[in-house]
């Protein structure tokens, strides 16, 4: 890969699965969410029934418990290579850099990223359905929680739903049009607008670069594709691209 100035790394679930945190998987075309409940068999949530906003008002207390079940697996686990990887490129980059990250995990801050876009928002905070004010949230979120702000009972977690305005569209896109190359890392490319960054990258002249354990939906989109787990692929390719 030739000399570059400004990067823009989007992140899926891929680079958090050797973390150990579920990704998603399809099922005769559905998409589930594999979850880990008390007990060790996992559990298989159609995305449908708890990443909506009329899920959720159709059935808080499933919605939260999903969330609160994800967001309490956070305390067992760990960044991995790939995490930090990313993270010392980011300190030693000199160019511009963005991690736009389709998680909601804290793997990527956790691990020292600094310049990082959360563009399906943060398990780890809570939003007021009633002010959008929004508050570190760490702990179990029952329907109702009080907003500090604005009093109302109408905290819900901090997550952009199917059908919801995806945070920081601004700052990607410009970031976006600035950049010299898109690295895609870990996702499948089956949502929206996230998967469509790489053509947005391509129409303004970057190069494109993914990396991923397999062909995913955009792979014909990248102009180099490199296949296996992100915790080998990642550190590979912030070394070849911090020694240019
Ligand atoms: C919007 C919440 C308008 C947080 C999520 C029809 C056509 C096109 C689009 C649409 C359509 N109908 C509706 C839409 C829009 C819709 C959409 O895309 N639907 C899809 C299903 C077709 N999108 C929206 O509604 C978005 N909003 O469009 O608003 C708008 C747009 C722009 C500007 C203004 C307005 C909102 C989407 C956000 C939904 N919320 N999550 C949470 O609970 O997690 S999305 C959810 O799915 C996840 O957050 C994640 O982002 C996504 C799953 O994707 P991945 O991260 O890629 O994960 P996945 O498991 O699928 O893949 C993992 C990959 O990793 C695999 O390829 C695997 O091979 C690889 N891998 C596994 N292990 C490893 C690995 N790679 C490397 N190493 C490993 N070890």
């Amino acid at each position: 890969m030739s000399k570059h100035s400004n990067i823009v790394i989007l992140t899926g679930a891929g680079i958090s699965a050797e973390s150990g945190v579920p990704t998603f998987r399809t099922k005769g075309g559905e998409t589930y969410w594999e979850v880990y409940e008390d007990d060790l068999v996992p559990k298989y949530h159609r995305v449908e029934d708890v990443c909506t906003p009329e899920a959720l008002a159709a059935d808080p207390v499933l919605v939260h418990r999903f969330y609160d079940m994800r967001r309490a697996a956070l305390a067992a686990v760990q960044p991995n290579a790939a995490h930090q990887a990313l993270a010392r490129l980011d300190r030693s980059w000199s160019g511009d850099l963005l991690i736009v990250t389709q998680n909601v995990d804290d793997l990527h801050e956790r691990a020292g990223a600094r310049r990082l876009q959360h563009m399906h928002g943060e398990l780890n905070s809570a939003l007021c359905a009633a002010c959008e004010a929004r508050a570190p949230w760490p702990d179990p979120m029952p329907p109702g929680q009080p907003c500090a702000m604005c009093k109302q009972p109408a905290l819900r977690p901090d997550i952009v739903f199917f059908g919801e305005v995806p945070y920081g569209m601004e700052r990607i896109e410009e970031a976006l049009a600035g950049c010299d190359l898109f690295v895609s890392i870990g996702t499948s490319g089956a949502v929206y607008p996230a998967a469509g960054f790489v053509q947005l990258a391509r129409r303004f002249g970057a190069e494109t670069l993914e990396l991923n354990l397999e062909r995913s939906a955009g792979s014909g989109w990248f102009a180099q594709s490199r296949l296996g787990p992100a915790t080998q692929l990642v550190p590979a390719w912030v070394d070849e691209t911090l020694a240019d």
